[in-house]
């Protein structure tokens, strides 16, 4: 980690010890040194297709079967894929902070669950669970292989992933939870997220302006929008800087993935 981050570390964990409450808002980048593709880095193609075209009710009702392929493809992956050092690093601050944390997810890959982060609002669903649309049937389908057009067990209609495409609505109580934790932090981190999808990343500003004037950090590889609302900037992979800081704190990380 550069020297110039040190300084910036010390005054992280300074803010972290005296922080009441906790709120942090996680995107792809949480998951990259887990070897789960982020979205932006690559040109946001995936087969040639635009993810906002991928990722909609419209891109799945024109062709289901390419979008079931894009959600069966990384399934797939998230079969070989496990919990980094971050993720760890984000169960333990709750851990420490029970009660006091909250941690609201745009990824839909699972990796906080299975790191132990309860406290956890999935803003864009989950992509082990499926929905089916007639009779609203939701089924947690783990990551295994499923048909080509996977159907409801209980009605026989076209099932879909549970997840949020772009230009639909987020589940309601999910997003009023979100605010909430928002509205009430003194302290906001945004990790690994390029905070260009609304409205998850208008929990940062929400944050920046709550009553207890949360400060902000950004943990991320790059610049990205959030930096201007950011207080600190820690740039690094959160993988490594997660658990520096929770190594500031005292705090010693359970790094063993539960199989
Ligand atoms: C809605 C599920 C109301 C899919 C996702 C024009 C302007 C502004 C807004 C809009 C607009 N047109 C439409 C909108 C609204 C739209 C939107 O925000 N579009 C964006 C693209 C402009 N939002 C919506 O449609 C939302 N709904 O608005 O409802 C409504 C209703 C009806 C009609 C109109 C409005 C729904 C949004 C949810 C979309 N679903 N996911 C799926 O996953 O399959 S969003 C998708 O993007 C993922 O969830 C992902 O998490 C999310 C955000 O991306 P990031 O997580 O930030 O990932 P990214 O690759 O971008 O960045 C990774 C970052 O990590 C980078 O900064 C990188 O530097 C960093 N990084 C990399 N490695 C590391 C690292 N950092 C640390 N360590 C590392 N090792
Ligand atoms: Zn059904």
């Amino acid at each position: 980690m550069s020297p110039m981050n040190q300084e910036l570390l010390d005054q992280a964990a300074e803010w972290t010890r005296a922080a009441d409450r906790i709120a942090v808002l996680t995107g792809a980048g949480v998951s990259a040194e887990s070897g789960v593709p982020t979205f932006r880095a690559s040109d946001g193609l995936w087969e040639g297709h635009r993810i906002e075209e991928v990722a909609t009710p419209f891109g799945f009702a024109e062709n289901p079967e390419l979008v079931w392929n894009f959600y069966k493809l990384r399934r797939a992956n998230l079969r070989k894929v496990r919990p980094n050092p971050g993720h760890h690093a984000l169960a333990k601050l709750e851990s420490e902070w029970d009660g006091r944390f909250t941690l609201i997810t745009q990824n839909v890959d699972g990796l906080h669950r299975a790191a132990g982060n309860a406290n956890l609002l999935e803003l864009h669903g989950n992509i082990r669970r499926t929905r089916c649309p007639n009779c609203g049937d939701l089924r947690d389908q783990g990551l295994t292989e499923l048909p080509a057009l996977p159907e409801c067990q209980l009605c026989g209609s076209m099932i879909r992933p549970d997840i949020v495409w772009f230009g639909e609505m987020l589940d309601p109580e999910v997003w009023t939870s979100a605010e909430e934790a928002a509205d009430q932090c003194d302290l906001f981190f945004v990790v690994g997220t390029s905070a260009v999808v609304y409205p998850a990343a208008g929990l940062i500003s929400l944050a920046k302006s709550n009553s207890q004037r949360a400060k902000v950090i950004e943990v991320n590889m790059t610049e990205t929008e959030a930096s201007r609302q950011a207080d600190i900037g820690l740039y690094g992979p959160s993988g490594e800087v997660l658990p520096a800081l929770c190594e500031r704190l005292g705090l010693t990380l359970n790094l063993v993935n539960p199989d």
